[in-house]
């Protein structure tokens, strides 16, 4: 029995400091936008041969789904997909397979999602099935806001506005971090002017 015991025990260490190639499946898109404006968010793999694929996402009821484009770069000879959902979540599943494999990084799927309410929402990698393995998954949070730049509140993009983002100048205050850098900085008093209403 103990010999057993230190042969599982040994074969567990040996696992466990054995290094495995991991993949991981994300989906990338805007941290910010406006409230109801369209976005694209994209989801992909950094796993750089993929023969079949099976991935599902879940979006929030304030995002509003609009379209699917599985396989945007055409690197598969086998796409299916669906969409469903309930009141507070809506999902996206999506198959891909290629009979003789695709070597490279592949876009697995471009969704456009119309933003309906204002606060975070997480588009979700549930999960994520390539090479009939699972594959590690990753989740985006964008923010919507009423008014990109409105730092203040007022329905305007002005002076005002920059004056907010100087007085907070350095700070990681969401509200005046405007283009979602983490800090409050010169990019932020581009973006408002960028954004200038009046
Ligand atoms: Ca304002
Ligand atoms: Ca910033």
């Amino acid at each position: 029995m103990k010999s057993e015991l230190a042969i599982t025990i040994g074969l567990f260490l040996l696992i466990a400091a054995v290094p495995y190639a991991s993949a991981t499946t994300s989906v990338s898109g805007p941290s910010i936008v406006a409230n109801e404006s369209t976005f694209t968010v994209t989801v992909g793999t950094d796993l750089a041969s993929v023969e079949a694929a099976h991935i599902n996402v879940t979006h929030p009821s304030n995002l509003t789904f609009e379209t699917l484009r599985a396989d945007p770069g055409g690197s598969f000879d086998f796409t299916r997909s669906q969409t469903g959902g309930n009141a507070t979540t809506g999902w996206v599943d999506i198959i891909l397979a290629k009979s003789d494999g695709f070597t490279g990084t592949p876009t697995f799927a471009e969704i456009d999602f119309t933003a309906t309410g204002i606060g975070n929402c997480t588009i979700d990698v549930v999960s994520s099935r390539v090479n009939g393995a699972a594959d590690g998954t990753e989740s985006l949070t964008v923010e919507v806001i009423a008014l990109p730049g409105d730092v203040n509140g007022d329905g305007k993009v002005n002076y005002r506005d920059l004056v907010g983002v100087i007085d907070n100048w350095g700070e990681s205050d969401t509200i005046y971090d405007v283009d979602g850098s983490g800090t409050v900085g010169y990019s932020d008093l581009t973006f408002i002017v960028d954004h200038w209403t009046d």
